[in-house]
């Protein structure tokens, strides 16, 4: 009995090392586990469920190979694939979760999410997402054609990673006052989720009980799983087996 975990792999056609990292976990180990959750950021850019190039088929075919052999399999969108549809989930069979999920984890009710929305110090980035998030820009920005999409997300990009070098490392992290208020919220003492790129399990409070905020690692240099059994659940990384 396991459940998997995984989040901030950030996948692109250029980063084959970690595109084979996990197609080799996919094929080595989710063989008859109870279910796969991915927490977001699968993907380096999404622009719509219409890019269909090569590297896209092989990704979307891992997934359909994984659900087809019977193993649920779940998505949560991330800051950068937010845009992930319902076309994707048809050809892969992944089902895709609302932003913020509660999910009985062998007993155990537990909060999911990608995490960005935790962030709130950082105001500049809450106000991008609450545009690109708004449904009239995105109904929009699909009039557009594909090519156009792809020139104004590498756009996007190449401005954003000056600006993120340039923010203090607090502001990029999660408020805890969030944290503690969204967990109260859900009623839950368990919460798992990406995006900070700081894989560790964190003990904290929630009213008067204790409770865990487990945070996903990213795949930049190495893969990265949450290992979840009735006994618990483990931080475990994968090596990469090729070079970039
Ligand atoms: C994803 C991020 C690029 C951060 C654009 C409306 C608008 C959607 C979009 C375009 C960009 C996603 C979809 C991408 C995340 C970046 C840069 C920074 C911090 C519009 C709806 F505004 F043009 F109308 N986008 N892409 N960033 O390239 O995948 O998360 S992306
Ligand atoms: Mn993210």
């Amino acid at each position: 009995m396991t459940t998997l975990f995984i989040s901030d792999l950030h996948l692109s056609a250029e980063r084959t090392d970690i595109t084979d990292c996990f197609l080799t976990f996919m094929k080595e180990e989710t063989t008859g586990i109870d279910a796969l959750y991915v927490l977001g950021d699968l993907f380096e850019m999404w622009i719509g469920d219409d890019d269909d190039s090569p590297f896209h088929q092989q990704i979307k075919s891992a997934f359909r190979q994984l659900t087809d052999s019977g193993v649920p399999c779940y998505f949560i969108h991330g800051n950068r694939d937010f845009l992930v549809g319902q076309r994707f989930s048809r050809e892969t069979g992944v089902q895709l979760l609302p932003e913020h999920s509660v999910i009985d984890l062998y007993g155990t009710p537990t909060l999911i999410l990608h995490g960005d929305t935790l962030c709130t110090l950082d105001e500049e980035y809450q106000r991008y997402r609450k545009k690109v998030h708004n449904r009239f820009i995105q109904w929009l920005f699909f009039r557009l054609p594909l090519s156009y999409r792809q020139k104004i997300g590498n756009k996007m990009r190449s401005n954003s990673s000056m600006t993120n070098q340039e923010k203090a490392q607090d502001v990029m992290d999660v408020t805890l006052d969030e944290v503690e208020k969204i967990m109260a919220q859900y009623q839950v003492t368990a919460m798992i989720h990406g995006h900070t790129h700081r894989p560790a399990i964190h003990h904290l409070n929630v009213g008067s009980l204790p409770a865990s905020r487990t945070v996903l690692g990213d795949w930049y240099d190495h893969g990265s799983v949450l290992v979840c059994t009735p006994g618990g659940c483990q931080l475990e990384t994968r090596d990469f087996t090729q070079s970039p």
